[in-house]
């Protein structure tokens, strides 16, 4: 008779999906669990450096966009931890090992958004590289999660429009508006590269997960092919990619570029990045500051169940 593990390992082989009732390995379990607490907590910081700002989008028409924009992260977010307590988890577990420094968020996210140039850039280059990697996870092979992902890219792909369409205005407009899009690109190009993780001869989640079918495409694979697509879109703007090493490989066909600074990407994971404990106090202090919503939410819960329960006698 086959054992849990052979038939675990037959739906992998198959490329089926497994789903929470199923038997998992424990390790699938908790792999998926760092990784989509990971991408969660990401969603939900990630409105930070855009909610920053909200209060000066420069027209109605831009505020009500970038609103939209920001809540649709927050969904994200739920959408993440609800496939995350599809395997055993609470949601308050995990934003306590976030708050506890136990779980990580994106890189990408503990730099600062400085000018309104910067929420084009995060569209265009952030939610771009977030597209990339996600499309593959739409393939993943935990139901949940790719079920998840399927509606979180239809939204990414319309996040990225419109920071693109930003990046556009800004370098069509004034001089000053030029320069302005040309400095967000200068800040925001290397974190943007460097957010598909480790190169893979340094990745150690990497090979597993790839076996697994959680990843389907490699950090340095995913990595190439933003950048391929991306150099054209800076060209069509008019703005320069600040990488002096970046050309056409005529060999590879695809472009190579300078060495990415990886002891600023450690060093930004780490925690010490230009605003991880400013994102950290912000994220920790709307939670203590959301408590009454959780004891109502919950006091109401409890005398919803009582009252069932009254009806039911
Ligand atoms: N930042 O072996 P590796 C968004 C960690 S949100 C921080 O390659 P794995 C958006 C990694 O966790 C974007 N840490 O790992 C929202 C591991 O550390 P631990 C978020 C990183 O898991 C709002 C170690 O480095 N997207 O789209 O195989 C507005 C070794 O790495 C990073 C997701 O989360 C990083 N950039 O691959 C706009 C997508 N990279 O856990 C946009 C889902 C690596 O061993 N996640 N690390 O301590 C993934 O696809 C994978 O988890 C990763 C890493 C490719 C990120």
């Amino acid at each position: 008779m086959e054992t849990e593990e052979e038939k675990f390992d037959a739906l992998i082989d198959a490329d089926d999906r497994i789903e929470p009732t199923d038997w998992m390995p424990e390790n699938y379990r908790k792999t998926l669990i760092r990784q989509i607490a990971q991408h969660a907590h990401s969603e939900i910081i990630g409105m930070q450096p855009e909610g920053n700002w909200l209060t000066r989008a420069p027209s109605l028409r831009r505020k009500a966009i970038l609103t939209a924009k920001v809540q649709d992260e927050a969904g994200h977010g739920l959408y993440l931890y609800g496939a995350a307590e599809t395997l055993g988890t609470d949601r308050s577990e995990l934003l306590d090992l976030l708050h506890a420094g136990r779980q990580k968020y994106s890189s990408i996210f503990n730099y600062p958004t400085l000018t309104w140039a910067d929420i084009g850039a995060i569209g265009w280059l952030v939610d771009g590289a977030a597209i990339m990697n996600q499309v593959p996870l739409c393939r993943c092979s935990f139901g949940p999660y790719a079920r998840a992902m399927v509606r979180i890219c239809k939204e990414e792909s319309f996040h990225q429009r419109q920071g693109f369409q930003i990046m556009l205005t800004l370098a069509n407009g004034t001089d000053a508006q030029r320069e302005m899009a040309q400095d967000a690109l200068n800040r925001w190009w290397w974190p943007t590269v460097m957010m598909f993780g480790p190169a893979d001869a340094d990745s150690p989640h990497s090979e597993q997960n790839m076996r697994w079918g959680i990843k389907r495409i490699s950090n340095d694979d995913l990595r190439q092919k933003f950048i391929d697509a991306t150099v054209p879109q800076a060209e069509l703007l008019g703005l320069t990619i600040p990488d002096p090493d970046l050309h056409w490989d005529e060999e590879r066909e695809t472009y190579d570029i300078g060495e990415i600074d990886w002891d600023e990407f450690w060093t930004v994971v780490g925690g010490n990045g230009p605003c991880n404990d400013d994102r950290m106090a912000t994220k920790v202090g709307a939670y203590n500051e959301g408590e009454w919503v959780r004891e109502a939410a919950s006091a109401y819960a409890i005398k919803q169940a009582a009252r069932a329960k009254e009806v039911a006698a």
